[in-house]
């Protein structure tokens, strides 16, 4: 019997969350069948162009999922399940520190990190943590009934784990081990038919609504699955059009003229659904939770560290020239802020190295010998210069996203935070390293610029 690879795994994890999500959560069909019409025109009327961060092939399959977990063990599982699927843990995200919307989670992403392995399929899961341990949101009587509570469920079953297990040692499984893991996995992230304790859950709810949301049911479930289009202002007007009203901004960089980088995302709420719910006499009544809701992304080009700060600058720049003047519109402000602060073509970013491409030489190379330096070589014609799309999350825009997605405000105190829940911490707690974003683009555009050598054979590069 063949061998499913991990990424045909991943690939097929990734296609039945999606009909499983599709028939939990109607109106993401919907979303996938305007995303697919936005791509559609945008690849008609650009060509090739339109797919230079990506193939319409991987656009179309390409989805980022989200979940949310109770304690570090079951992180820790959750790591096992992915790992089975070539996917690892890359970044740290902590939203407790998010200004205006503080949740109690940190998260990391998981996500293939080879280049071949993402262009294969790149399907990716923000995963968050609750941190009871936070004095900030928790006090030590409701801390400790929380943790007793998390310590009791069970996420994933041994057969699960079991499959997991040996999927990542074994560099996949058999067809019929593969089912039956395949089958498990996307039940673990199902609804759960399970009444909620209505009164538990309200008491999490006064502190937070993601709070309540994993810690005040026995189960986990899929919260969002992102498509990814090509347009996502385009999207935006044609969701409004068919009448969902989606939140209202989009979160990241704003719309302009020159080259998209980093992400962009914008979202609806979900409606509300019918949840059983258990009173505190036993009784069960039928009552509605609206936890989930849908999400869409456009992707652009990596950014470097500097990139990167330069980013964050232009954000605070953009919220201070708002509060400065009080009654503009932050779509217009954004734009002026942007203009001044970046480079607006791709070759500009990169001459500044503030963000990352891959080179390849040329087959239509000029005749002679080649230049010393990479930028007279892409300039000259020699090498041919591709952005590296971003594959990862932005803190700013999870914190918006998150809290736009929530009915209520939550309480939280000022006091010191009393355990570090910090990146070192989260590695330990799942036994895996957890990759730097930037390590891995900078790995890929050294690797691209060293065959460029060797096959020019220049020592300079
Ligand atoms: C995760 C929110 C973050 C994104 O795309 O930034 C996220 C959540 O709601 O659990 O998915
Ligand atoms: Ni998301």
């Amino acid at each position: 019997m063949s061998t499913i690879a991990p990424w045909q795994l991943r690939a097929a994890f990734a296609r039945r969350l999606s009909t499983m999500y599709g028939q939990e959560v109607p109106a993401y069909n919907t979303l996938v069948q305007v995303s697919e019409e936005v791509n559609r025109d945008v690849v008609g009327r650009d060509g090739d162009q339109a797919q230079r961060l990506g193939t319409i092939d991987r656009i179309t399959a390409e989805r980022h999922g989200a979940i949310r977990v109770g304690t570090p063990a079951e992180l820790a599982q959750v790591a096992r399940i992915f790992g089975a699927l070539g996917m690892r843990p890359v970044g740290f995200y902590d939203l407790r520190e998010a200004a205006k919307s503080a949740v109690p989670v940190i998260s990391t992403a998981f996500r293939p990190v080879d280049a071949d392995e993402l262009a294969r399929n790149p399907f990716r899961v923000f995963t968050s943590m609750l941190t009871p341990a936070d004095p900030r949101f928790f006090g030590p009587d409701l801390r400790s009934r929380l943790e007793t509570f998390l310590a009791g469920r069970e996420l994933f079953g041994p057969e699960l784990l079991a499959l997991a297990d040996r999927a990542e040692a074994g560099h996949g499984l058999p067809e019929d081990d593969a089912e039956r893991f395949l089958e498990l996995a996307v039940q673990a992230f199902e609804l759960s038919p399970e009444p909620v304790d209505r009164a538990w859950y309200a008491e999490l709810e006064a502190v937070s609504a993601v709070a309540a949301d994993i810690g005040g049911v026995r189960s986990t479930h899929i919260n969002h699955l992102t498509p990814r289009v090509l347009d996502i202002d385009d999207l935006y007007r044609r969701m409004t059009d068919r009448g969902i009203e989606m939140i209202d901004t989009i979160q990241g960089p704003p719309r302009w003229h020159g080259p998209d980088v980093l992400l962009r995302q914008t979202s609806f709420r979900a409606l509300a659904e019918p949840r059983a719910m258990r009173e505190t006499d036993g009784t069960v009544n039928t009552g509605a939770l609206r936890v989930r809701f849908g999400e869409v992304e456009a992707r652009g080009v990596a950014l470097t560290p500097e990139g990167r700060s330069r980013y964050d600058e232009l954000l605070t720049e953009i919220d201070r020239t708002l509060a400065g003047t009080p009654g503009r519109s932050r779509a217009d402000v954004a734009v002026e802020v942007w203009e001044r602060g970046l480079p607006d073509t791709e070759a500009g970013l990169r001459e500044r190295g503030l963000a990352y491409f891959t080179y390849t030489v040329n087959p239509a190379r000029p005749d002679g010998t080649p230049p010393e330096t990479l930028p007279d070589l892409v300039e000259q014609g020699w090498v041919t210069a591709t952005p590296i799309v971003y594959e990862d999350f932005l803190p700013r825009s999870a914190a918006g996203i998150f809290q736009s997605n929530l009915s209520g405000e939550g309480s939280r105190d000022t006091l010191a935070a009393g355990v570090d829940y910090d990146q070192d911490w989260l590695a330990g707690v799942i036994g895996r390293d957890i990759h730097n974003p930037f390590h891995l683009y900078a790995r890929e555009q050294a690797a691209s610029i060293e065959a460029v050598a060797a096959d020019l054979n220049l020592t300079t590069l």
